[in-house]
């Protein structure tokens, strides 16, 4: 089929005000009756058919105003039922379809995970339930009545508000309504029917309201759906707090499901969850697992106004609702957690998933114009650099001309399928500015590079930074217009001080934000009585790529004085960067090692302060990923060079700064029962580091002290940081601490999938075998999207050395497993295979043997669309 354009866009023709939907819930035969109340949309087309989208949906009955349809009023495809000349008027359509749930192994529409039945629809997946204009921009009324055999679904759930419930006279079956006041677009409708546990909490709104919380989980899991219901109390709160968003409903949902193709799903009232993203305990959970939790919690509760009270007019859009989303949820975790060290890791997401997106064959603006494949787009690019846009907005306008704009939006939009150009129209009404240019970020694709170089003038007390930026070029977009790019700085001064920043111009550069807005600016700040440092791009104000002059002494100047925390980190991170890509080079050419003196030292002065955050320091130890050091070179990339440089600094650090790190360890012991407070997550996240940077020396007592660490721990996040790092570390000690660890945990799916995940990871040859025995398992199932992404995600995104090994081996690997995981779940094989996206950048024998990989896709008959999508723009 030819692409969607995003300028092709016509409003629907036909409108539906409300949905009755009766859905009788059955293993293999689920009936559902669809009473669509539908009228012509004056907006639309005149006299036109009612086509409505269908996937895989057999149709058992059609009747217009209680009248069967005559045979030639309407045709079926395997896409849509079209009724050819229907009447001009508001009429009602009853349709009655038949799905088989149990052969739903696409998880979109009606599924069973286990033996509960649940549903997800975005983006696409209401047309598998029932025939239906499947577009955001159709908004109804729903009422849902759900009847199931009691016995096997004694839950039954829906969105919105609970109407009445009751037996099925004479039946063993019962059923219950569910009506939802506010209109939807189909992509939030859903649908749960099981045997489920609950926990319930209430909530009462700003304003009074009570709300009674639901979270719903497998039989006997309830003790570890506590964190998440708190997260949730705590977003509720924070978004009536700090955007003025109260709940609109006397229930909220959150079923928790073990199959399930995204993170979770926003369904109104009524979300579904990974449910890797709501069980935790201290046995079963690490620091990282529970900061996850509470992320995802919240973003799904804040689409409740940003998605679903405000949607998408169409696909496109979906940075409206998810770069939103994710910038608030950041937010709130920034807000109850350390926000510099929230902001550090973020960055490091962006830059680990989407630099590399933008940087290869699958880059895409934030808001695309075309796609084959809606699913294939919710990307890094769209929730990650989408959030990074929001942020920048925040930048410019300060805080409160950013809530001023938010404040218009949600009053002005309430209730629409809105657009990118109205969101930002928000913004410029309300502070008077004009935002065209801003426009850009949404519509370019790339990472923009901007080069920095400072000059002071001793003599005229004044200093000088001269900023150019450019925007390479990307899939379908050779030409690109400048940016605006608004760029924190500071200027240190000799004490470690900020000076005072007077620009020469008077310009907002006092504020400490520089606006580049042409390809070339320079900025002079007077009355600059010594040279200073200057800290470039604060908190990563903006999602660029910079490069400067400044000198490997100024940066560890920075990496000791600078007050902006993000920048501090950063500059640790531009020296090792800098260190590894010549060790790299110095392996490649099998000369000698550069000595990393700067990066020891930077890290040694980091981890002497006592006065930082264990958190922070545990960040700013951290030596940038292998990744990392492959996006900085850039191309003809050699993993293997890359391995080595890595592992060789992380020798030498281990050596120089063992006695350092030793006291850190020693000093950062627990004190106490576990808590996964943020100061808590904080010191074990230290300590773990330097458990794992005095292994990576190598020494018996290095690997000693992991052994210990492992069986002392009593939580999962010591208990699997330490069996990580003898599963690198310590190839003797390795299979013995895997087994004890499987062992105990054998009987629990989400943390089998650490161990799956780990063994996945390991940089070693027989890494590829071992993930190969591991796919035959009986803990490892194909099916489970979860499993798969464990074992085949983690190999061939985490482990760099062995997914491109230089015999083909490991592309082929993960080729042959994403062929045979399209025929069932072809959402996931698009995923799976998306870990291509680099390879272009790899030296020529890996970069073929990854071409021949992708080719052998391609050329497999009968691919999804999905598939296709992702392995024609690889390749293209
Ligand atoms: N809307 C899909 C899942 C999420 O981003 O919340
Ligand atoms: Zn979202």
């Amino acid at each position: 089929p030819p692409p969607v354009r995003l300028g092709d866009y016509l409003p629907p023709d036909w409108l539906v005000d409300t949905v009755h939907l009766d859905v009788r819930l059955h293993p293999t035969a689920s009936r559902i009756v669809a009473t669509l109340a539908m009228r012509p949309n004056p907006a639309g087309r005149e006299g036109s058919p009612i086509v409505l989208d269908g996937d895989e949906l057999s149709l058992k009955s059609l009747t217009l105003d209680g009248e069967p349809l005559d045979g030639t009023a309407y045709v079926v495809t395997p896409a849509a039922l079209t009724l050819l000349a229907p009447p001009q008027r508001a009429l009602t359509l009853e349709i009655e379809t038949v799905v088989d749930p149990s052969a739903n192994t696409k998880l979109m529409g009606l599924y069973r995970s286990s033996s509960t039945y649940c549903t997800q629809c975005e983006a696409e997946g209401f047309r598998r339930i029932t025939f239906f204009p499947d577009r955001p921009d159709v908004l109804a009324v729903y009422t849902t009545r759900i009847e199931a055999e009691r016995a096997e679904a004694p839950v039954l759930l829906g969105n919105g508000n609970p109407v009445e419930s009751g037996a099925v006279e004479g039946t063993s079956r019962h059923y219950a309504v569910w009506h939802d006041p506010w209109p939807k677009p189909c992509y939030l409708f859903a649908l749960v029917g099981g045997k489920l546990d609950r926990i319930t909490e209430e909530f009462v709104t700003a304003t009074g309201k009570r709300v009674e919380l639901g979270i719903y989980v497998e039989l006997g899991k309830t003790e570890r759906a506590g964190y998440a219901m708190d997260a949730l109390k705590r977003s509720m709160r924070w978004d009536e707090e700090v955007f003025g968003c109260e709940y609109d409903l006397d229930v909220f949902n959150i079923v928790a499901v073990a199959d399930f193709n995204m993170g979770a799903m926003e369904n109104k009232g009524l979300n579904i969850f990974n449910d890797k993203y709501v069980l935790a305990s201290p046995q079963t959970a690490t620091d990282a697992d529970y900061a996850n939790i509470e992320a995802i919690i919240a973003h799904e509760y804040f689409h409740n106004w940003t998605g679903n009270r405000i949607t998408c007019r169409d696909w496109f859009q979906l940075c409206l609702k998810e770069g939103l989303t994710v910038f608030r949820d950041q937010e709130f975790s920034a807000d109850a957690r350390s926000r510099p060290v929230k902001r550090i890791s973020d960055v490091r997401l962006l830059k680990g998933h989407q630099f590399p997106e933008d940087a290869g064959p699958l880059a895409h603006p934030v808001r695309p114009s075309s796609y084959r494949e809606i699913n294939n787009f919710y990307t890094a690019t769209v929730y990650e650099k989408g959030a990074e846009v929001v942020r920048m907005l925040k930048t410019l306008l300060g805080e409160e001309g950013f809530r001023a704009g938010m404040d218009l939006y949600l009053d002005r939009h309430d209730g629409d399928a809105a657009t990118v150009e109205d969101f930002l129209a928000c913004f410029a009404n309300a502070n008077g500015v004009d935002l065209a240019q801003f426009a850009l970020w949404y519509a370019q694709s790339g990472t923009p590079q901007v080069t920095v170089s400072g000059s002071w003038d001793e003599a005229a007390r004044s200093y000088r930074l001269d900023i150019a930026q450019t925007l390479p070029p990307t899939p379908g977009q050779s030409e690109k217009l400048p940016m605006v790019i608004p760029l924190a700085v500071g200027l240190v001064g000799p004490d470690g001080q900020d000076m005072t920043l007077t620009p020469d111009d008077g310009s907002n550069a006092a504020r400490g934000v520089l606006l580049i807005t042409e390809p070339r600016q320079s900025f002079v700040f007077r009355d600059v009585p010594h040279r200073p440092v200057p800290s470039l791009n604060r908190g990563f104000s903006a999602p660029v790529k910079l490069s400067s002059d400044m000198s490997t002494a100024d940066l560890l100047f920075l990496a000791r004085h600078d007050s902006d925390p993000f920048n501090r980190f950063d500059a640790a991170q531009t020296i090792a960067l800098g260190h590894l890509v010549e060790a790299t080079a110095a392996a490649r050419a099998g000369t000698a090692m550069p000595a990393p003196d700067a990066l020891v030292a930077a890290l040694g002065a980091t981890l002497d302060d006592g006065a930082l955050d264990p958190a922070f320091v545990a960040q700013a130890l951290s030596i940038p990923s292998e990744t990392d050091v492959a996006r900085e070179i850039g191309e003809d990339v050699d993993p293997d060079a890359i391995h080595g440089a890595r592992t060789r600094l992380r020798r030498a650090v281990s050596d120089a700064l063992a006695p350092a790190l030793h006291a850190a360890y020693v000093r950062h012991a627990p004190s106490g029962a576990y808590c996964p407070d943020a100061a808590s997550a904080g010191r074990r996240a230290l300590r773990n580091t330097c458990l794992d940077l005095l292994a990576a020396g190598g020494t018996p007592e290095g690997i000693a002290r992991a052994q210990v660490h492992f069986e002392a721990a009593d939580n999962m996040t010591d208990r699997f940081f330490a069996l990580s790092v003898l599963a690198h570390a310590a190839p003797q000690a390795r299979e013995a601490a895997l087994a004890a660890f499987h062992e105990r945990f054998h009987e629990d799916p989400l943390v089998v999938d650490k161990w799956l995940a780990l063994q996945a990871q390991i940089a070693e040859p027989q890494a590829l075998e071992r993930v190969r025995g591991l796919t035959s398992h009986p803990a490892f199932a194909w099916s489970n999207p979860n499993r798969v992404r464990a074992l085949i995600g983690s190999f061939a995104g985490l482990n760099p050395t062995q997914f491109h090994r230089v015999d083909g081996a490991g592309h082929q690997l993960v080729a042959g497993a994403v062929m045979d995981i399209d025929g069932r779940n072809p959402q996931l094989a698009a995923r799976l295979l998306a870990a291509f996206k680099s390879w272009r950048s790899l030296e020529p024998v890996r970069r073929a043997s990854a071409e021949a990989a992708l080719r052998r896709v391609a050329e497999k008959p009968d691919l999804s669309p999905d598939v296709t999508d992702i392995v024609s723009r690889s390749l293209g």
